[in-house]
């Protein structure tokens, strides 16, 4: 890894204002912060709180609609998220393709929303079981990528995709590190062949069940530029075990 690892804990539907002293501390531990850059994806409800309280790491959000505003009941558009602090946005992480029925094109539009309100975005994409057992994985994800990610002309350097293989999602179930390997060369394959020579800027995440013990080694397969992280980023003592074994 040439650049700094990027370690990004996605807090998923959890977190209450209790749980901002977990932010607190992970910005405190300034030291090893500067080994790697660091964010977290808190819920909607506490992204201007940990901005506030946190002002080494980034901070962003889980995802974004794609309409600048509007009657969308519910819905949080990307503008409203700068508003609110956010420095970036997950889009199309599995769990919303799956629970919301987010299609490659929805998910496109949210990551050309999310640019066009000058945020970062982390695209997701990644294979279920079955596709893997196929032997389908890298067709499916190279055909998630051509469908989701955005139209990035001078801004390319805001794209990050992160690769998160479903059924290692909260499983405790990892792939091997040859296979994320395997898995990231073809991503960066792919994003040479949409974005020209720029693809070569854009880094390549692994998520689904990164804890401290296996970090080290899933961040040293190839193009493997940082880490998704969910269930253990939740508490500060598990996440800076990851930075430290990342960086
Ligand atoms: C994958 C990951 C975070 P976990 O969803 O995006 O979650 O680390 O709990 O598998």
């Amino acid at each position: 890894m040439a650049q700094r690892p990027y370690i990004v804990g996605n807090w998923k539907m959890h977190g209450t204002r209790a749980m901002l002293s977990e932010a607190r501390a992970i910005d405190r531990a300034a030291e090893r912060l500067l080994k790697a850059e660091v964010a977290l994806a808190p819920p909607f409800t506490l992204i201007h709180a940990t901005r506030k309280e946190a002002s080494l790491i980034g901070v962003g959000a889980q995802d974004c609609h794609p309409a600048e505003g509007g009657a969308h009941t519910g819905d949080i558009s990307a503008p409203m998220l700068k508003d609110a602090g956010a420095g970036f946005v997950i889009v199309g992480h599995s769990e919303r393709r799956a629970d919301h029925g987010e299609t490659d094109a929805v998910v496109k539009a949210k990551a050309d929303a999310a640019l066009a309100a000058s945020l970062g975005v982390i695209v997701c994409v990644g294979e279920t079981e079955e596709q893997r057992d196929a032997g389908k994985a890298e067709e499916v994800v190279g055909n998630q990528l051509k469908g989701s990610l955005p139209e990035a002309a001078g801004m390319i350097e805001k794209v990050t995709v992160a690769y998160e293989p479903v059924w290692a999602i909260g499983t405790g179930r990892t792939p091997t590190v040859e296979d994320v390997g395997a898995m990231h060369r073809s991503i960066r394959e792919q994003l040479n062949a949409i974005y020209g020579d720029d693809g070569a800027e854009i880094r390549i995440l692994y998520g689904g069940s990164v804890k401290p013990s296996n970090a080290a080694e899933l961040l040293a397969a190839d193009e493997v530029g940082g880490a998704l992280v969910g269930g253990a980023s939740l508490t500060a003592e598990q996440f800076l075990g990851i930075i430290v074994a990342a960086a």
